[in-house]
């Protein structure tokens, strides 16, 4: 399997995050992308490639133009009125059902295009957003070719971003600019299988009304863990997009006996809904020992997961969302593609 990737998201780190009543250094860090990288190697997928650029066309066919102008000229803004170093952050957040316009202010900007305090904007943010857009689109346009698969290893992830929402270490949707792009190429249907810990609220928000993209997700519930609001079973879809997504929310502690069944019950939804191609969106924050998760799977189950995905036996495009235990990491993620690979 082809693995694409850029060094363009170095540049995003150095900032903070608040866990509960701590400000604590980022999780998602530039580090997570040379552990992957490593073992991957290490397992025997040599066939690893620098991404193509991508103009911004294919992001605005997602996002909207103000939240996109938003993101690249946060920075700019916050630095003029604070300077160098640090990094910008919300500080507060809309009242739901009036009307709230940002105006030229960074603050107004960083309240209505964002929606918490996970995703702060360093000097380097901006080129890594573009950066993880070029991985998965340069992934997609592999698997549009007529390959079997491709992995594209980006950094910041996307899952939790939404049409004009920020949040949860995200700020483009990666997996869904890219399934997207899959659509305006001819594709007319698309399956996204989210494997994250948590629930991808950014995705399901951009896909809820439509029947051409199939979202469905295994996560923490929200009675637990975030992002608390969204995830439930009972969002299925509304409109023409009833029934086209599938959420299983599942208990903090879950181990692979539990997880198995859910990931059968989602492939099975996926083969239902025959897509030209899937994208997995490949957190393994549901490690036992990771640092943001809650479950209980081991590395060994990572395997299960990549085979159990390659029964489907669809075109697959998997990108890269969560994961924090820097130590078992790149393990677990290149477990994912080698029990996928049959290995
Ligand atoms: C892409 C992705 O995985 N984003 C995750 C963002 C999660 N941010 C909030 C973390 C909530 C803290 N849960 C702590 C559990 C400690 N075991
Ligand atoms: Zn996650």
């Amino acid at each position: 399997m082809r693995i694409f990737h850029s060094n363009d998201h170095r540049g995003h780190a150095g900032a903070k995050e608040m866990r509960y009543d701590q400000l604590i250094p980022m999780c998602e860090s530039p580090d997570r992308m040379d552990t992957i990288l490593a073992a991957v190697k290490d397992q025997g997928h040599r066939d690893i490639v620098e991404a193509e650029r991508f103009e911004i066309a294919p992001i605005l066919r997602v996002h909207t133009p103000g939240f996109v102008d938003f993101l690249e000229r946060c920075w700019p803004l916050w630095e003029a009125e604070f300077g160098p170093g640090g990094f910008a952050t919300a500080y507060m957040f809309g009242m739901r059902g009036m009307d709230q316009v940002p105006n030229a202010s960074v603050h107004s900007m960083l309240s209505c295009y964002t929606f918490d305090v996970c995703v702060p904007f360093v000097a380097g943010t901006w080129t890594a957003i573009r950066s993880a857009v070029d991985v998965t689109l340069s992934a997609a346009a592999h698997v549009a070719a007529g390959n079997a698969a491709a992995f594209a290893l980006c950094r910041p992830p996307g899952h939790h971003a939404s049409a004009d929402l920020a949040g949860g270490y995200c700020y483009v949707n990666n997996a869904a600019v890219a399934a997207q792009r899959l659509l305006d190429g001819g594709a007319s249907r698309i399956a996204i299988l989210d494997v994250d810990y948590h629930h991808g609220n950014g995705t399901q928000s951009i896909f809820y009304e439509r029947s051409d993209v199939l979202y469905a997700s295994i996560h923490a519930t929200p009675e637990r863990e975030y992002p608390f609001l969204m995830g439930y079973a009972h969002e299925t879809g509304r409109g023409e997009g009833e029934g086209f997504n599938f959420n299983q929310p599942l208990p903090l502690g879950t181990r692979l006996d539990g997880y198995r069944p859910a990931l059968a019950a989602a492939l099975q939804r996926v083969r239902a809904h025959a897509p030209e191609v899937l994208i997995v969106s490949l957190g393994v924050d549901t490690f036992a020992r990771d640092p943001v998760g809650g479950f209980a799977l081991e590395t060994p189950d990572y395997r299960t997961i990549g085979a159990a995905i390659a029964t489907l036996n669809l075109p697959t495009l998997f990108v890269m969302e969560g994961g924090y235990a820097i130590a078992e990491l790149g393990v677990n993620t290149a477990n994912v593609i080698t029990g996928f690979a049959g290995g």
